[in-house]
């Protein structure tokens, strides 16, 4: 029996953090089972990999892609690419509980009819980290990017239009879904290296995906 005194520990919420941007904690909490499920569906088509950066850096976060086209990155540039470079397949396509959880969460936040062409699955590992900078290769500028968090917890870091801006720090937890979309769209962001931990759905690891209109 549930009473007034068994509370949900953590209810999901919508906190506005800035013009165009939507903090929706526990919003895919109880959908996080089956998203994980698909990460690994995901993950046996197309195999997490470290990507280099244009500069000749490996990066730290391991990535994988589904939907139309995959954010991809070597030393000639990064881009959205329709074939995996790794296996010259096409990516497989972006799953329905994909589609529905990020339109969902992208209405929540004031952005109407949202479908995403991309879905970037990053893969943290302790000490694994995302240095500050903006997604600016998506032809849509005032489209949300959807980010979704799983897993162990991370601390964001989170900028403003300019590299220079101040940077505050939030802590992101597994069901949490940050929408990025117009007026917010290009503010600076990034990822603070990974404390290890052990999480039921994910153990040593955080995944978040990042759902982006592309064209
Ligand atoms: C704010 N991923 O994949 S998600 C990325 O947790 C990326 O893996 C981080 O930054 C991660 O590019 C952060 C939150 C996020 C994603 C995209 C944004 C915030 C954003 C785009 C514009 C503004
Ligand atoms: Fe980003």
């Amino acid at each position: 029996m549930r009473t007034l005194f068994d509370q949900d520990p953590s209810p999901p919420s919508r906190e506005p953090l800035e013009d165009g941007a939507v903090l929706l904690r526990g919003f895919v909490t109880p959908d996080a089972p089956a998203l994980i499920e698909q990460v690994t569906l995901i993950a046996q088509q197309a195999p997490f990999r470290h990507l280099v950066t244009p500069g000749g850096h490996t990066m730290s976060v391991a990535m994988t892609n589904c939907g139309r086209v995959g954010w991809v990155s070597d030393r000639t540039g990064y881009r959205y690419d329709p074939v995996d470079p790794d296996t010259k397949r096409a990516w497989a396509a972006m799953p329905r509980v994909f589609l529905d959880l990020a339109a969902r969460a992208a209405a929540a936040a004031g952005f109407a009819d949202y479908d995403p062409d991309a879905c970037l699955i990053n893969r943290y590992v302790a000490g694994a980290k995302l240095s500050l900078h903006q997604d600016r290769d998506e032809k849509d500028a005032w489209a949300p990017i959807v980010s979704v968090s799983l897993g162990l917890p991370a601390t964001f870091l989170w900028g403003g239009k300019r590299r220079a801006d101040p940077v505050r720090r939030m802590r992101l937890e597994s069901g949490d879904v940050v929408v990025w979309g117009g007026p917010a769209r290009f503010v600076y962001h990034g990822v603070a290296p990974l404390k290890d931990g052990d999480h039921p759905l994910t153990g040593s690891t955080r995944i978040n995906l990042t759902f982006r209109k592309v064209f």
